[in-house]
């Protein structure tokens, strides 16, 4: 675990509150994940991603494809179909947002529409052109590790080391980033929990968020997706062993925020903003009686 004094770092052009930072998540999509469907409709998207920001959010994350595991891709036009209208209403209302996408087509669409950051789950793999789309752009860039689509990418979560796999393969993707000439300090690294890695036996996602200090010494911010995941549902699973459904695992999600927090989490990915950002500033108030103590910095 990382020292709960370990500095979270901060990233150019986005907030720095003195806090870990709170990203909600509006999933413009008929079957994502956790929240398939409720935001489908663009009118309903606009309304949730404002109401976030009132609920203390300070990052607005816009996707239009789903990658809950096993889905097929969306194509092109109809990701920006979905999209445009969201990132256009949430940036005029003066939001920080953010497009979660792995297209270069759709990250530049944003970019010029206003969203402040990119947020890539395939951390430049699925995309070839969108490292240098975001160089030339000069904005952060979320870089997160994934070993393939969500169609087969399970069947990808094989790891001696998992700790030390998804460290290396984060740190390959960096420097191909920087090569295409991305600045470092724009980049935010994100040990992607759910994609390719098992929630049953061998566990991977508890095993990466037990060792964020050694993603963390990459030396980037960090940021952590555990909300409503597949294996907070696993570990809350009934006498039958039958999984919690994704939405009402919400309870245990703001427990990973307030541990992640404490540990030095740079922002965390949420679909309930509230009790997320009430988590985070326990942990901070927990990382200042740290300090208070006059101890580590
Ligand atoms: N997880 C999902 C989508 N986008 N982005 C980042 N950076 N990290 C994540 O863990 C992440 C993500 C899938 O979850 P959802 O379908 O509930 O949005």
């Amino acid at each position: 675990m990382i020292e709960s004094t370990t500095p979270r770092g901060s990233v150019p052009g986005l907030p720095d509150p003195g806090r870990c930072l709170v990203m909600g998540v509006v999933n413009v999509t008929p079957d994502s994940f956790s929240d398939g469907g409720a935001w489908f409709d663009a009118t309903a998207a606009i309304r949730h991603g404002v109401r976030m920001a009132e609920e203390g959010a300070d990052i607005i994350d816009v996707g239009g494809e789903s990658t809950r595991p096993g889905a097929q891709r969306v194509p092109l036009e109809e990701e920006l179909r979905r999209v445009k209208p969201v990132v256009h209403a949430l940036v005029a209302e003066g939001l920080v947002v953010s497009v979660d996408t792995m297209r270069a087509e759709v990250a530049q669409f944003a970019i010029d529409a206003g969203a402040r950051l990119v947020n890539d789950v395939s951390g430049g793999l699925s995309d070839p052109a969108m490292p240098r789309l975001v160089a030339r752009a000069r904005v952060p860039y979320v870089l997160m590790h994934w070993r393939g689509h969500s169609h087969d990418m399970q069947s990808r979560a094989v790891y001696g080391d998992v700790v030390g796999e998804v460290r290396d393969e984060l740190a390959q993707r960096m420097a191909a980033a920087v090569d295409e000439g991305l600045d470092p300090e724009l980049i935010v690294l994100d040990p992607g929990l759910g994609f390719a890695k098992r929630p049953d036996v061998p566990e991977h996602n508890w095993t990466l968020l037990a060792h964020l200090a050694e993603l963390r010494s990459l030396g980037r911010p960090l940021l952590i997706g555990g909300s409503r995941k597949r294996f907070l549902g696993r570990l809350l699973a009934d006498a039958a062993g039958e999984p919690r459904p994704f939405a009402e695992s919400d309870d245990a999600t703001v427990a990973v925020t307030a541990l992640a927090a404490a540990a030095g989490a740079w922002c965390v990915r949420v679909h309930e903003v509230r009790p997320n950002a009430d988590a985070v500033r326990v942990a901070e108030a927990w990382r200042a009686g740290i300090e208070g103590r006059g101890g580590a910095r």
